[in-house]
């Protein structure tokens, strides 16, 4: 072992031993995505919603430039709860390590952390992507390009119309990272049941996604991940019109206050959840526990039967 090797939460090292399924967190969303301090009470919920539903959480991150596979309580609580917390993307991982940081792992740190790791599935809210106006200010974000070589399973409620919806499937075709909607061809938008575009995939079970993560380590033949859409109901998304009212306040404010790289993503969405009145928020939470439910399902279907009842065959 390396001086920078990755520690594992207890939970995670005995789920791991045993063989059984586990699913990736992330905590950008907990440091930089919600608002204190329901980050915390969703964070912890999260968790929760993973192990009802037959997964072993583990929450990625970093302290004290370690990099952590299952955060315990108290640590994913520092990292709520800690100002000057780092954003990190998977280029900053072994800066935060070689300086001690603490800081937040992204879509592509978590993503390429838990594949690190032997963790096939990941569960977070909505991926990043490719920023409106990027033809001239080049803003996409490396969960895209990390994501084409990162074999792992993300379920998400698509991308937030922050971004350039369109644009970002383009890119994903381009990378080679694999899209399907669950239960729909269409691609979410996060808040929002339909971003606007069609998937050229369906996957409806639990089962279906289990398949084609076998399917692509079978046969070795690309290395990309699946990105998976689980669109809200339409009941439960967020009201359309104050949807729009509200990015387009937002990406005014943008502009006005010259915000730009890697500040624009929490900038929009503090925007979101303070001119909403919690209506953002509410949403937001609902999409991340229905992702994790699902991606917890996901994990227990890929997991061979013998593993998930918690014991090992015999060698
Ligand atoms: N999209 C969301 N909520 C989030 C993020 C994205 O709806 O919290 C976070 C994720 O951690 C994602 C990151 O990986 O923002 C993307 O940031 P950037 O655009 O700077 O790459
Ligand atoms: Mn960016």
């Amino acid at each position: 072992m390396g001086r920078f090797a990755i520690r594992y939460g207890d939970h995670v090292t005995r789920a791991r031993r045993d063989g059984r399924p586990v699913v990736a967190l992330e905590s950008t969303i907990i440091s930089h995505g919600l608002p204190r301090p329901d980050n915390l009470r969703v964070a912890r919920e999260i968790e929760q919603t993973v192990r009802d539903n037959g997964a072993v959480p583990a929450t990625i991150g970093m302290l004290g430039g370690e990099l952590i596979v299952g955060l315990e309580d108290a640590q994913i609580e520092q990292l709520a709860g800690a100002d000057g917390v780092a954003k990190l993307s998977v280029r900053d991982l072994a800066l935060g390590a070689a300086t001690r940081a603490d800081g937040a792992t992204t879509v592509a740190a978590t993503s390429a952390v838990a594949a690190a790791a032997g963790i096939k599935v990941f569960a977070t809210g909505g991926l990043g992507g490719v920023h409106r106006e990027a033809n001239t200010t080049f803003d996409e974000s490396a969960d895209l390009t990390t994501l084409s070589r990162t074999p792992i399973v993300v379920v998400c409620a698509g991308v937030k119309s922050i971004l350039d919806v369109g644009a970002t499937l383009e890119r994903l075709e381009t990378l080679g990272v694999a899209v399907a909607g669950y239960g729909t061809r269409r691609f979410p938008g996060f808040f929002v049941t339909d971003g606007g575009f069609d998937v050229d995939w369906q996957l409806d079970t639990p089962e279906q996604v289990a398949a084609t993560i076998a399917a692509r380590d079978d046969h070795g033949a690309g290395a990309g991940a699946l990105v998976l859409g689980n669109p809200l109901p339409v009941g439960e998304q967020l009201d359309t019109e104050l949807h729009d009212r509200t990015l387009a306040e937002g990406l005014r404010l943008l502009s006005q206050h010259g915000v730009s790289g890697k500040a624009v993503t929490p900038f929009l969405l503090s925007h979101f959840h303070s001119s909403t009145e919690g209506k953002s928020l509410e949403v937001n939470v609902r999409i991340i526990l229905r992702n994790a439910a699902l991606a917890a399902r996901i994990a227990a279907a890929a997991t061979p039967a013998h593993a998930s009842l918690g014991f090992s065959l015999p060698q």
